[in-house]
């Protein structure tokens, strides 16, 4: 994800100190630019950020962290807000109508399910329709992921010619009042004209209201050629990029954002459906320097999470009886915000430890598989109260789940330390600074616990 990128800038400001002088400056932006350049983005964008700082800074009287990390602020949000949409917009007239473009592979398929679960989850009527005819198993594909998002499929494998079924999905979804339809497209390896002369087609039959370019992140610098070689053939009003996940060096979003003239809209962070991000500039920005994007986490946080349940699990833990049974509870829920490293990403100050901590993939971690374990073999009664469990109760559970005594006694006493210390931070603000104090002594205890799989 960002991590890279971050940590250029972040290291950049670290050079600078309060009432710094010209040469902490010049030692800053050689780092910045040289790990900028490290970081695949485009050396055009580096040199005109750069010489922008430098102008900036020119004109203040102090250079200081503060009118640096503003500078860079002001010139990134530049660069990377691009004349156009942000976000997803609605149209004036529904269905808002979305067509899919882009190469074969680049995640097409997967980026409309992941785009009509973000819709859903925001309480939108969405259809997505199979318009990509040149491989059979696609429209197999769509529907699968359909069937799991939730969400309408429209589409069978005995239509020739795109343009029809496109058609028939509009009138479907006009009467029937969708919100939103999604077109999936057939892409080829590389750019023909049979395949622009197909989207063409189907944005003539039918009210397309925008066209998404997904760019694979793992095509580095091509991907903002035949970006635009899409934008000039048929007209492109957002790239969502994907397979950011996969991307160690991150330039690629700054490049695409101030290359292709095209806003980025969202971006996508790995395989599963939950996965996509929307990309607001000046949020990504407080994000790339280090400060976090709460409002991001919270807006994200709020759709999974439901309020009733949210302020009972509150009280549990200040009466310290957070249970078995809240915590696969919460671990479920969570999994919905999608990537782990890109939701530390938006807690301010969390960045730092990001390159310690590998990806936590909640469903298949080797922790969470072992606590799933352990609470399937408990009764009720047990998962309410795990102070009931005494030895002979530790061995049945032991051998129900398949785990031996000594990890059924470590996950038991990792659960009760961690309910106390939520307990005692949520009655008591002072217990922040002793937590912080324990976790600076215990770092490396904890990152190795958390990066572990
Ligand atoms: N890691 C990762 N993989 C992705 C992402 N988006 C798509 N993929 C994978 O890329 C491959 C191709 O995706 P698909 O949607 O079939 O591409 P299409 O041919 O353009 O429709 C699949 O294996 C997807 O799981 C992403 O954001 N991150
Ligand atoms: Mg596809």
């Amino acid at each position: 994800m960002f991590g890279s990128l971050t940590s250029s800038f972040t290291n950049a400001i670290k050079k600078i100190k309060i009432y710094d002088d010209q040469q902490s400056l010049k030692n800053a932006l050689a780092e910045l630019k040289k790990s900028l350049l490290k970081a695949d983005v485009h050396h055009k964008v580096v040199k005109d950020l750069i010489s922008q700082i430098e102008e900036d800074m020119r004109d203040e009287e102090e250079i200081g962290q503060e009118s640096f990390v503003k500078s860079i602020r002001d010139n990134l949000t530049d660069i990377l807000s691009v004349d156009g949409k942000q976000g997803f917009v609605f149209a004036s007239k529904p269905p808002t109508v979305i067509l899919m473009a882009g190469l074969q592979g680049s995640g097409k398929t997967t980026t409309v399910g992941k785009l009509a679960n973000y819709l859903k989850m925001r309480k939108k009527k969405v259809m997505v329709v199979g318009a990509d005819l040149q491989r059979m198993a696609a429209v197999e594909q769509l529907r699968q992921i359909s069937a799991q998002v939730g969400i309408e499929f429209f589409g069978n494998e005995t239509y020739n010619n795109p343009v029809n079924v496109v058609k028939d999905a509009f009138k479907k979804a006009e009467n029937e009042l969708y919100d939103v339809l999604i077109v999936d497209t057939a892409g080829r390896l590389a750019i023909d004209v049979d395949l622009m002369n197909q989207l063409k087609n189907i944005k003539s039959a039918i009210k397309v209201d925008e066209v998404f370019y997904v760019a694979d992140s793992m095509t580095g610098h091509d991907t903002v050629r035949t970006a635009l070689t899409f934008k000039n053939e048929i007209g492109l009003d957002g790239v969502i990029l994907s397979k950011y996940d996969g991307d160690l060096k991150g330039g690629v979003a700054i490049s695409i954002a101030s290359q292709v003239g095209v806003p980025l809209r969202f971006i996508g962070t790995g395989e599963k459906i939950h996965d996509l991000e929307q990309f607001l500039p000046d949020r990504i920005v407080s994000r790339l320097i280090g400060e976090g994007d709460l409002e991001s986490l919270m807006e994200k946080t709020s759709l999974i999470v439901d309020k009733k349940k949210a302020s009972e699990i509150n009280r549990k833990i200040k009466k310290g009886q957070f249970n078995f049974n809240d915590f696969i509870e919460h671990v479920e829920s969570f999994k919905k915000l999608g990537d782990f490293k890109s939701i530390l990403g938006m807690i301010p100050g969390m960045n730092k430890y990001m390159d310690q901590i590998k990806n936590v993939d909640l469903e298949n971690s080797g922790e969470i598989k072992m606590i799933k374990a352990l609470v399937n073999s408990m009764t009720k009664k047990e998962r309410e109260n795990p102070d009931l469990l005494n030895n002979s109760r530790k061995r049945r559970i032991a051998q129900g789940s398949g785990l031996n005594q000594i990890e059924v006694n470590k996950i038991l006493k990792q659960f009760k330390n961690a309910s106390k210390m939520a307990k005692k931070f949520s009655t008591n603000k002072s217990a922040l600074k002793d937590i912080e104090k324990m976790m600076g002594a215990n770092k490396n205890a904890m990152l190795s616990q958390l990066g572990r799989k």
